[in-house]
């Protein structure tokens, strides 16, 4: 018995349609290869090979898991869209979802929602608030088997209100994003990726202030001086402190009541607020790591105990 093989992300991406094996008969080449067969003919159509050797290598293909409130619509170059669409029947709940990008697929399991297209064109990831509570975005990058990219977002805030984008070709695109939680067009979350988080320090913070226009630009980086040289030392409750009050009064500086030359706009807050999140975030790791010693510590202590009574 002869096997022959279908390509069928290169037919969908030569067709512009999607096409899995649940409808792969549908593929018209393979229709008319399967014709030829009738009659005697093994001539390969298009797409179509009688070694698996000839396909060609494995597409990248881009994976995104949102842990939810948030839904996840994706578009590509030419506004094809594959995520949840309104249900035709408005008295039914179910959800119904379209996969119209080439190559594409969706899935939802109950809170979680899965979806990803392959080909390395690039995406827009839309992210539509469903309701409150924080969400995690996981993004990776495969090829075959392979995990070539991941990255993650966690516990971002968002409301029912809430939506955001990100364009990407790739997993090395992603960095930051931005979400707008009340839909007055002016963004409220910065988000940054776990990775990115590690990466900031108050080099971040000091070029979100220098980017404002407020006479009080001095005074904050003056502060900022301070609250490095408390990280340096490791004085973590006064640097923790300090943090706190910088940010209050960032949020003091927004008031629409002062002049405008000393007033920071939304937007200006909403930058150094998320740099000044991720340094308050990182003050509490030490503590952490500082659980698991003791927590080792107790282990060894246990561990030499028992070594001693059994002696
Ligand atoms: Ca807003």
């Amino acid at each position: 018995m002869e096997t022959y093989y279908v390509n069928l992300p290169e037919y969908s991406q030569g067709v512009r349609r999607n096409r899995k094996h649940s409808s792969i008969l549908e593929v018209t080449r393979l229709q008319d290869f399967l014709k030829d067969i009738f009659v005697g003919s093994t001539f390969l159509e298009e797409n179509i090979y009688d070694k698996q050797t000839d396909l060609i290598s494995p597409p990248n293909i881009l994976h995104f898991t949102m842990h939810s409130p948030v839904a996840m619509h994706l578009y590509d170059v030419n506004g094809n869209h594959t995520g949840i669409i309104p249900n035709p029947n408005t008295t039914s709940d179910i959800r119904v979802y379209e996969e119209n990008i080439p190559n594409s697929f969706y899935e939802e399991w109950g809170e979680t929602k899965y979806a990803g297209v392959s080909g390395g064109g690039r995406i827009t990831l839309e992210l539509d608030g469903e309701g409150s509570g924080t969400f995690t975005l996981e993004i990776a990058e495969t090829q075959g088997d392979e995990t070539t990219g991941y990255t993650v977002f966690s516990d971002i805030p968002v409301t029912a209100d809430s939506s955001g984008s990100i364009n990407l070709t790739s997993v090395s695109d992603v960095g930051t994003f931005t979400l707008d939680n009340n839909d007055d067009g002016v963004p409220d979350v910065y988000a940054f990726t776990d990775e990115m988080k590690e990466a900031i320090g108050y080099d971040i913070l000091r070029e979100a202030v220098q980017a404002i226009a407020s006479n009080q630009k001095t005074a904050l980086l003056a502060q900022i001086t301070v609250m490095e040289k408390l990280r340096t030392r490791g004085n973590v409750i006064a640097e923790k402190a300090l943090l706190l009050a910088f940010k209050n009064q960032v949020a003091t500086l927004t008031n629409k009541k002062l002049s405008a030359k000393m007033r920071i706009s939304g937007e200006e807050r909403v930058n150094i607020d998320a740099v000044v999140d991720v340094l308050i975030g990182q003050l509490s790791q030490p503590i952490k790591d500082k659980k698991v010693k003791l927590k080792e510590r107790l282990i060894q202590l246990k561990e030499k105990l028992l070594k001693d009574i059994r002696r």
